[in-house]
């Protein structure tokens, strides 16, 4: 008797905790930006909504296991990209095109840079030059 009741308790602690884990794993840092604006573009009730708020924009980059993730983006012109270094290695995000660079940045680091003309931008990392990324702005 006492034995099937611990045993209860124990599957319940199980369960809870599985679904604690579910709960707590579906935010994503960079997904998160991305299903806002999807749900703004289909939504034909923009009185409630703010102009500005569509558009502008800022897209997370992760650098993370030595490469740029996504290591392609597309955003709009006026659009800001927001590099975030999860590595414990330093990286540094360089254009040559643009002479433009983040400076080496340590794990936790940020850099964020906003894009006003379309174009295709190229960019690498210093240190590893096989870390390459490309932003198209539209
Ligand atoms: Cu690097």
């Amino acid at each position: 008797m006492k034995k099937s009741v611990i045993f209860g308790l124990f599957l319940i602690t199980i369960l809870l905790s599985a679904c604690g884990n579910q709960v707590s794993q579906q935010p994503s840092s960079s997904n998160e930006i991305g299903e806002e604006t999807e749900t703004f573009i289909p939504d034909t009730n923009q009185q409630s909504v703010p102009i500005i708020t569509e558009d502008i924009q800022i897209k997370n980059v992760e650098m993370k296991n030595f490469a740029f993730d996504p290591d392609e983006i597309t955003i709009k012109a006026g659009d800001s990209i927001f590099w975030v270094n999860e590595d414990s290695a330093k990286h540094e995000v360089v254009f040559s095109s643009m002479s433009i660079n983040s400076r080496l940045m340590s794990k936790g680091e940020t850099y964020q840079y906003k894009f006003d003309n379309p174009g295709t931008y190229e960019y690498y990392c210093s240190v590893h030059p096989s870390m390459k990324g490309k932003v198209v702005v539209e």
